[in-house]
Order: C-alpha cells, then structure tokens, then sequence
C-alpha cells in the first residue's frame, strides 16, 4: 500500500512544481504586505509593563511597585476574583507622595457615586483605574518624576490591606 502510494505522491509533486514556484512569487508578495500591518501590535509590548492583581481576599498581589522615573510606563491591574463587583470590587489609585492614604480612603468612601474617587481630593492623586469587577482588568499609563507614590484600593474597607507604595526611581 505504501510502496504504490508514494509514487503516486512524488509524480504528484513534480507536476505540482511550476504552481508551487508560482506560489512562492506570491509567497513573497504577500509576505510584504504581512509586515505592514505588523509594526502597531509589535509596538504595544515595545513600552515597559507592569502588572498588578487583587483578589477576592482583599489582597493586592504586591505591596511595592517599580517604575523608571520619568519614562512611560504601562500599568495593568487586573481583578482575578470572581465576587461580585460590589462586593469585592477593586482599583488600583496611585497617589502623589506625601498624600495622607488613610484621610484620602476614608473621602473615598463616601464617594459612591464616583467609584469611590472623591472629587474635592481630585489634586492628591496621579491616576486610578476605574472600579474593577470579577475578571476586569484597566491599563494606566504613567510618566513620574522620581519619588515614591502611595497606592490603593479605595473600595469600602479596603484601604487597611489593599495598599503599597510605588517607587519612581
Ligand atoms: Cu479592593
């Protein structure tokens, strides 16, 4: 059975051989225009990326993060919980140095109606992913002058656990 389908294989191919050499000008043509569209997916990983989770035990997966000072960085928090969003929702809010964490966390509670991001404190902070529910994840992106950046969650009693410091550096 092998023995006679084989030939048949190789006759098969050399009759294929002028279409297959066709094929490969095409191979090349299509090739280029493959490239084109290569270069803005190539581009998103090109920027440094960092990555944050929290959890449904109340817990960010890092207490300290990094970022070169004054060069953009990506910053993706994720909610890898499955608790509904209210609750065991989560955020990520990075606040200037020096900020006080607990005084900001505790405005923040009782600002519901803005996910918890109180507005009369809108100065005290450099970014904040919106509200996070089970498997959502939001990407910040930051350029920060040298120094370090206190961060949290500020979903109601969060605070106390879900907290940490940024270092620009
Ligand atoms: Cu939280």
């Amino acid at each position: 059975m092998n023995i006679s389908k084989n030939p048949g294989i190789l006759s098969l191919r050399n009759a294929l051989l002028p279409v297959l050499m066709g094929g490969l000008l095409l191979a090349a043509c299509n090739k280029k225009e493959e490239t084109k569209s290569e270069p803005p997916q190539a581009a998103a990983p090109a920027a440094a990326a960092i990555e944050i989770t929290a959890n449904d035990q109340m817990q960010f997966s890092t207490k300290t993060l990094e970022v070169p000072a004054g060069k953009e960085t990506v910053i993706i928090m994720k909610n890898v919980g499955t608790m509904a969003k209210e609750a065991m929702g989560h955020n990520l809010t990075i606040l200037n140095p020096g900020t006080d964490l607990p005084g900001y966390a505790t405005k923040a509670m009782a600002a519901k109606d803005t996910d918890y991001q109180p507005a009369s404190e809108a100065a005290s902070v450099v970014t904040h992913t919106r509200l996070l529910g089970p498997g959502e994840s939001d990407t910040l992106k930051v350029t920060l002058p040298a120094g370090e950046y206190p961060y949290l969650c500020t979903f109601p009693g969060h605070f106390a656990v879900m907290q940490g410091v940024l270092t620009a550096k």
